[in-house]
């Protein structure tokens, strides 16, 4: 089998995330690659040594123009803070590396059109971590609406509530808390989980036309970790949005860090005229769903359980009734990239997935800045 030599840059909680659907895609999928976790790069060394050692990366490196100008690297994987994308992406992409990137692609539209031009002029196969798609009760939810189940969608209905950054004494910046700093992270949660309902959401009923949308900046200044001073908070710390999609159907979505007791609840809900189904990441491997072709009598919401065999990805797993969880997504990413690149093919979420996830998050700020209806960027 071939390899493909990994260079990844950044160890946080996503570099675990990735090191980890490398590592393990060839234990439980026949693809046509063998991923070589060859080098892990970040600034600290010590750290980074620490890091290969637990994961299994032959080297490191503290610099990543090193790792892309190697010729001992086959793709590039950024798992960096937002604002190190585009540059790690575009001179990744010049390298003729294959480029797989955290999301969003971007911090805002016009950063990743320019990712998208350098990927698309040199050819080479990218993709995006969105890796919710890869939940297999969301992917079979998508298999349904494929096959026309629901009918006509009316309603789509998603959240991402968090409450991770309520406490005023939290400071901003740095490790672990760019997300809170706008000059690194972009925007606030617009990008870091509305990105995610976003890109789920066009993935299973098309393009978004327009939006109108209201956030709030709860905490106004916080200390920056960088610099020790007290500064003005520039991110959204919630963002909630309306939205009309290409087919006519009408859209609410919220995302906060400030809804008390919910960590990662990330919910979705689609109703069409024959059908609904209702999803949450906190029960990720059940998919509800109402059939309104049912008998009367018998007809209601059924909560089926994603572990049989017919289930999307579930074949390669354990054996029917014992559930899989958040890790694996990231190593049906991984698969069914390697499928694709080896197929000749593009593997979605494509970076110009990505960007189309970046318009509409540019629209909602937007909206929300103007507190008027804003039309989603139209590409060809
Ligand atoms: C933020 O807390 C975060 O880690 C996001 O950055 C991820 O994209 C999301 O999947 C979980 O929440």
């Amino acid at each position: 089998m071939k390899k493909l030599r990994i260079g990844m840059i950044g160890y946080g909680f996503m570099g675990r995330t990735h090191s980890n659907a490398f590592r393990s895609v060839n234990n439980f999928f026949d693809v046509p690659y063998e991923p070589v976790l060859q080098t892990i790069c970040a600034r600290n060394e010590e750290r980074a040594g620490k890091f290969a050692s637990n994961w299994g990366f032959a080297s490191t490196e503290t610099d990543w123009r090193k790792v892309v100008a190697s010729p001992d690297i086959d793709l590039i994987d950024i798992a960096s803070p937002n604002d190190t994308h585009a540059e790690i992406a575009i001179a990744a992409a010049e390298a003729g590396k294959m480029v797989m990137c955290e999301k969003p692609l971007g911090r805002n539209g016009a950063e990743s059109e320019a990712i998208v031009d350098a990927v698309e002029k040199a050819g080479v196969p990218n993709m995006v971590w969105y890796n919710y798609r890869r939940v297999p009760a969301v992917t079979l939810a998508k298999q349904l609406i494929d096959e026309g189940r629901l009918g006509r969608i009316f309603h789509y209905r998603a959240k991402f509530l968090q409450d991770w950054t309520i406490s005023t004494d939290l400071p901003q910046g740095g490790e672990g808390l760019w997300r809170l700093d706008v000059k690194v992270a972009g925007s606030g949660v617009t990008g870091d989980l509305l990105a995610h309902c976003i890109d789920t959401a066009m993935w299973l009923n098309g393009g978004i036309e327009e939006v109108s949308a209201v956030t709030e900046t709860f905490i106004k200044s916080r200390k920056h970790n960088l610099t020790g001073a007290v500064e003005p908070v520039g991110i959204d710390d919630a963002s909630l949005f309306l939205a009309r999609f290409k087919n006519g159907s009408l859209a609410t979505f919220e995302a906060t860090r400030y809804a008390r007791g919910h960590k990662a609840l990330y919910t979705l809900e689609i109703n069409g005229e024959d059908a609904s189904i209702m999803w949450d990441l906190h029960d990720l491997h059940r998919l509800q769903y109402f059939d309104h072709k049912d008998e009367g009598r018998l007809r209601g919401w059924k909560n089926v359980h994603i572990t049989d065999r017919e289930h999307p990805y579930m074949a390669n797993w354990w054996v029917p009734g014992l559930q899989i969880g958040y890790e694996h997504t990231f190593i049906h990413q991984v698969a069914d990239f390697l499928t694709a690149v080896g197929g000749g093919k593009a593997a979605p979420p494509t970076f110009r997935d990505g960007l189309a996830t970046d318009d509409v998050t540019d629209a909602v700020l937007q909206a929300a800045a103007t507190r008027s209806w804003t039309k989603v960027k139209e590409r060809a």
